[in-house]
């Protein structure tokens, strides 16, 4: 597997796991929606995220949860580049959260790193607004559609079936022209599983890791932590965390997360105490190093 993501400007090395942001500039997202619809609001928050630790802002306008609605191409330009522009401005990674091929070019014109697509880049147009730009890209599983996904999700071989479709929308991109260095992948917890589909699928990290992208984990305060803990959406950071750590701790190389100041905090204690913190599963090992102070560290903008 790449030891470098490679995201436009960003190289993102991967010799020790990486923390995405989540900016929902929505009204109805599942656990900060209507928070960060006001630009200038968002774009504080984009900030502080940035501030705390994390290595990509990812920026989205629809809210993917269970039920949700699509929302028009105007309404999600309009509230996802403002934001991603300034933060652009401000020299924040950003990756821009969308299934539309229209947001990801304009996206990519205003200077995002990656394109972050729920859809693995499956509406018509997809593909192609996105292979010669350069950006990252991650192709994310899903079964049926946010409004109808949770109704009664059903697999065989939950693993088996999620990573079989992330290869295959990898090749999709590879053959498209994407540099497999550009690729990314994630079992989209949550999308079309339910409780035993995700325990499957963390538990299974290392299976999707050995497709040879790095795998990128989205537990952050979904459905299933409220399970566990019995806790409302706002109420799971710790839940949230420990997550978040076994996904690491099984391979992930990304995690994409709410709370990164805690997030940050305890990938930096599990590094330093980990004899070696670079994902299973992957060929090159780094000596250990703790997590650096502020944005970017062991990144390089070229
Ligand atoms: N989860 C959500 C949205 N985008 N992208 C990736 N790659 N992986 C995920 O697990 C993922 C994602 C849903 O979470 P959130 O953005 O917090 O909520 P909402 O969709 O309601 O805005």
């Amino acid at each position: 597997m790449a030891a470098i993501l490679r995201c436009g400007v960003l190289d993102l090395a991967l010799d020790r796991p990486r923390v995405m942001g989540i900016l929902n500039v929505t009204a109805d997202s599942f656990s900060d929606g209507g928070r960060f619809l006001a630009p200038e609001r968002a774009i504080a928050h984009g900030l502080a995220m940035a501030a705390d630790g994390a290595d990509l802002v990812d920026v989205g306008g629809e809210s993917t949860r269970p039920g949700a609605e699509p929302v028009a191409l105007e309404v999600e330009l309009a509230r996802v580049m403002p934001v991603l522009a300034a933060l652009v401005r401000e020299g924040v990674a950003v990756s821009v959260d969308t299934m539309k091929p229209e947001v990801m070019r304009r996206a990519v014109d205003a200077g995002c790193a990656m394109v972050n697509d729920v859809n693995a880049f499956r509406a018509e147009g997809a593909v192609a607004a996105v292979a010669a730009s350069g950006v990252g890209l991650c192709a994310m599983h899903m079964q049926g559609t946010p409004a109808t996904m949770q109704s009664d999700p059903r697999y065989d071989d939950v693993v088996a079936e999620v990573r079989e479709y992330l290869a295959a929308r990898a090749r999709a991109l590879e053959s498209a022209g994407v540099a497999r260095d550009r690729i990314a992948i994630d079992p989209g917890f949550g999308f079309g599983k339910n409780f035993a589909h995700n325990a499957a699928l963390i538990a299974g990290i290392p299976a999707l890791a050995a497709a040879g992208y790095p795998v990128v984990a989205g537990l952050s305060r979904k459905r299933m932590i409220g399970e566990i803990t019995g806790r409302p959406a706002a109420e799971r950071v710790a839940g949230s965390v420990a997550a978040a750590l076994l996904a690491v701790q099984n391979g992930a190389s990304i995690v994409r997360v709410h709370d990164v100041r805690e997030t940050v905090d305890a990938l930096k204690v599990w590094i330093a105490l980990t004899p070696d913190p670079s994902p299973r599963g992957r060929g090159e090992q780094s000596s250990p190093s703790p997590l650096g102070e502020g944005r970017g560290e062991g990144s390089s903008r070229s």
